[in-house]
Order: C-alpha cells, then structure tokens, then sequence
C-alpha cells in the first residue's frame, strides 16, 4: 500500500540517530517507509513561522519542526496538557488548574499545527498523531479537508467518565477521537473506559464488528501496549558484570526506583513503605538500601513544586530515622542518568519498585525486566494500576495505596527462593519480548493501512492540487 508515514509528535529528536526505545522504533519506522516527522522545536527563534522548517540532515525521511512561543509553552504546554488533561487522565481531578485561556492557546496551537500539516502531507499519506498534546488535530485536519487516514496513539490513561467530567464542555473527547480512522490506547482496561465513554453519548453506537459509529464518522478503537527495545536493553544490562563498575556502595543488595518526578508515579508511598520495611525488617543486620533515581519535570507547575517538596521532606526524615554512620538507606537522585549505567543499575537491583498510582504502561517496569540476569533474576514489584500490569500478571502485584501491602511486598521479594524467582522472570521477559516497542510500532502501522479511508481531499471541487485552494480555518 502506497503512501508516506507522517509522525507528529510533542518534541521532534534532534540528534541524527536518536536515543530512547519510543523514539528508535518510530525513527526506525520513518526510515523503513520514507515520510515526515513533525514536532516542536524548543530552540527556534520566538515568532511561530508561516510554515514548517525542516531540520537534520536525515536523508531518508524529513523532519519539520513548528514553533510554540513562551506564552504557547505556558498556556498550550504547561497549562491546557499538562495542568489539565494530564491530571484528569491519571485521575487527579483535585489537582487540575483550568483556565480559560489555556483552552484558547490549546485550540490554537492545534489550529496552526494543522494548517502547516495540510501544506507538506499528499492525499494517500498515513497521519499518525501522538498523545494527549493533540487530540483536536484531526478535527482540525478534516475542517481543511483532508480526508486520507489518520491515526492517534495515547500514551497516558484512558480517563473514567466520573474524570471526564472535570473537563470544560467545550474539550469534547468523543467528537477530538471520532475524527480519527483507528484510535489506539495502551491496555484493555484503556479501550473499555473509551468504549464507555462513547456509549454514554446518545449520537454513538458500538458496531458488531468493535467499530464505533458516531454521527456520520465510523472508527477503530484498539489496544497496541507499547514496548522497549528488549535486544539492546538486555545487552546493555550484560555488557559488565553486576555491581563491577557501579562504585563500592553499589555492591549491597538494593530495591531500584526510576521514575520522572510526577505526582502520578506515587513516589510518596514507596518512600513510606520502605520506611515501614526498614521498621519491621527481621533481621536487623541486613542492610537494603533504596536507590530512587527521580529527575525533575514540568518544574513551574505548582503541583510538581508541591510533590518534589513533599519528597524531599519524606526523604530527609527516613534518612533521619533509620541512618547510621556507616550507612545511608535512601539515595535519592535528581538526574537523568546515562542510559547504559541505567541498564546496569536496573541489572545490580534486588528489587525494581513501580508503583505509580496510574500510569499508561510505564517502560522502567519493562526495562527492568528486560536488564535481569536470567540465572539470578532480581523481582520486579508492580502496581496493579500501571498499564503494564495487565500483562505482567507474574510479577509481584501491589496496590500503592496500601503502605503495608507494599512493605510486605518487599520482604516477599527481599526473601524470594530463587526457583521462584526465574519462574516469575521468564513469565514477564515472554511478554516484555512478545510486546517490544517494533510491534508495537508496526501493529499499529498495519492496523491503520487496513482502515478504509476515503482517500483524497472532501472538497470535490479541488481537484488536482487541492492544498493550493485550501483556505485556512479561521
Ligand atoms: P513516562 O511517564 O515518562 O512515559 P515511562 O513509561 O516509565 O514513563 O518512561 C520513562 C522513560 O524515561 C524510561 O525509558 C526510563 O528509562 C527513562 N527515565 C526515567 N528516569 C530516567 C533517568 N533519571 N535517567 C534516564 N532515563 C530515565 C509516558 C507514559 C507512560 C508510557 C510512556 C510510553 O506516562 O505510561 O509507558 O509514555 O508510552
């Protein structure tokens, strides 16, 4: 089947040969299939252009780059997504912050993207729209009239209609997605909140066949649970014995936390339940420590100040309690980290510790897994309410709300025989293999070519070079 890949995402990767298993496997995609990367540029000039500047010097697809000015990065970036749909989607109602003016710049942004999109894509390309930053873009697209297909990934949760309802009525999701040929979200419990959101609206109805009819738009609603790059992870982990190189207060047994410094990862309650271990531990001789490895983001957001101070305070009296002269039982470290010394961390550790209280699918849980040595495997313990739980059912399954449960989850597997621990292991690595990051990419690649998409542009009097007499929307 004919026709390029068109990515668009929030950020587009700068360097020639990009890092990070999301954006190897879609760089890997372009490259195989020719086509176009959009994204957002932070360094470009303040002033948003009349269209699209390419960067790099790939040659085998093109990378175009748009600009968001300060006031867009605070009220599109940092307001609109990430202080409003953001904490809806991981069920923080409480912490939304909502203002007028961040759904405008959010509109406009998308409005804009849109216009510069129909100038540079051919009626038979595949759109393909990543998350939460641009649900309104195929609206958008269509009011300019393109009709080819279109398809959307969703990083994040799928949120619960009781969630839904701390959005203004004006953001509607059912009629951003039914714009959409194939919607693709990360789980099963994902697509059911979807679906349940669409049967609550009058004008939608579930087809025999799974799509959804909505109005006039028929369209595709499936999970595609995203996956890392298992192969060079695992080699990265192997590539120095463990505990070797990581200096000499790496070398006792400690539980690893990896995670982006978000109120949704639940870094509080980890920090107590390893507290309540360190209380309860039977022998008092074994020294575990916690290594929390949390760099910083979306640092003027107050809830973000708010959960960095929390932590700081968490960590301050922990280490005040339980420390000795010799010892210091949480590190706690606010950088990125580079990612071959990551797989190695991630190999030396007992215990990796995921246990967000809501999370798309979390790739640290699959990381994990994929950095164990196979003959002495270390235990991942997970919350049942990340994305990936769904199909690491072997894993050690914990609620993060419950502090004791999570405390008694790491004696579990502080203790674990090592039968069991290889038995667990190879049931999770079956599925970290069966679901890496290129299926992911080209199951949803597949399914999207498979829709049937009325091709060409819905003006049928724009014939042969329609985009030319396209007008933009006001
Ligand atoms: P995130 O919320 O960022 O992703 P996650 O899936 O865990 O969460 O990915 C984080 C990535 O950043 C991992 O690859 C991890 O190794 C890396 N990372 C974290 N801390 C690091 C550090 N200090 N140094 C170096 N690397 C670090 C969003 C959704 C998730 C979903 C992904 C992909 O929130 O639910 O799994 O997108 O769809």
């Amino acid at each position: 089947m004919g026709g390029r890949l068109v990515v668009v995402s929030n950020r587009i990767p700068t360097e020639a040969e990009p890092s990070g298993g999301l954006v190897v496997a879609l760089h890997s995609a372009l490259c195989a299939k020719g086509g176009i990367w959009i994204g957002s540029h932070p360094d470009l000039s303040e002033a948003p252009s009349a269209q699209l500047q390419p960067i790099g010097n790939e040659q085998r697809y093109t990378r175009l780059a748009f600009q968001i000015t300060q006031r867009e990065h605070e009220e599109f970036y940092l307001g609109f997504a990430n202080s409003v749909l953001w904490p809806v989607c991981h069920r923080r109602g409480d912490l939304v912050d909502f203002k007028r003016s961040f759904q405008n710049a959010y509109m406009e942004v998308n409005k804009r993207l849109a216009r510069l999109i129909v100038d540079v894509v051919e009626p038979d390309d595949l759109i393909w729209i990543q998350d939460y930053h641009f649900f309104p873009l195929a609206s958008e697209l269509r009011k300019l009239g393109f009709t080819g297909r279109i398809g959307f990934f969703l990083h994040i949760p799928f949120p619960t209609l009781g969630d839904l309802g701390a959005l203004p009525e004006s953001a509607n999701l059912a009629d951003w997605l039914a714009d959409y040929d194939l919607v693709g979200l990360q789980t099963r419990a994902d697509v059911a909140r979807c679906l349940e959101m669409f049967r609550s609206q009058n004008q939608a109805e579930v087809m025999l066949d799974g799509r959804i009819k909505y109005g006039a738009q028929v369209f595709s609603v499936r999970s595609f649970p995203i996956g890392i790059d298992v192969k060079a992870f695992a080699r990265a982990a192997s590539q120095t014995p463990t505990g070797a190189d990581l200096g000499p207060d790496m070398r006792g047994e400690y539980i690893l936390g990896v995670d982006r410094l978000d109120y949704s990862k639940g870094l509080p309650n980890r920090f107590r339940a390893f507290a309540q271990y360190l209380e309860k531990r039977p022998d008092k001789d074994r020294r575990v420590s916690l290594l929390q490895i949390a760099p910083p983001t979306r640092e003027e957001v107050m809830a973000y100040k708010q959960i960095r101070s929390e932590l700081e305070e968490l960590a301050g009296r922990l280490n005040g309690t339980h420390a000795e002269l010799d010892w210091t039982p949480l590190r706690y470290i606010h950088r990125n980290i580079n990612r071959d010394l990551l797989a190695r961390l991630y190999r030396g550790a007992r215990v990796g510790m995921v246990t967000p209280l809501a999370d798309g699918m979390n790739l640290v849980a699959k990381e994990y897994v994929a950095a164990q040595d196979p003959d002495d495997p270390g235990v991942l313990v997970l919350s049942h309410l990340a994305g990936a739980a769904e199909d690491l059912t072997e894993a050690l399954l914990v609620n993060p709300y419950d502090i004791e449960g999570m405390s008694d989850a790491l004696s579990q597997a502080l203790d674990m025989p090592l039968e069991e621990r290889k038995r667990r292991y190879t049931a999770c690595m079956d599925q970290v293999e069966k679901t890496d990051v290129n299926v992911w990419c080209n199951s949803f690649i597949s399914a999207l070519e498979a829709c049937e998409a009325p091709l060409g542009w819905g003006n049928s009097t724009m014939n042969h070079n329609p985009r030319k007499t396209l007008k933009p929307a006001t």
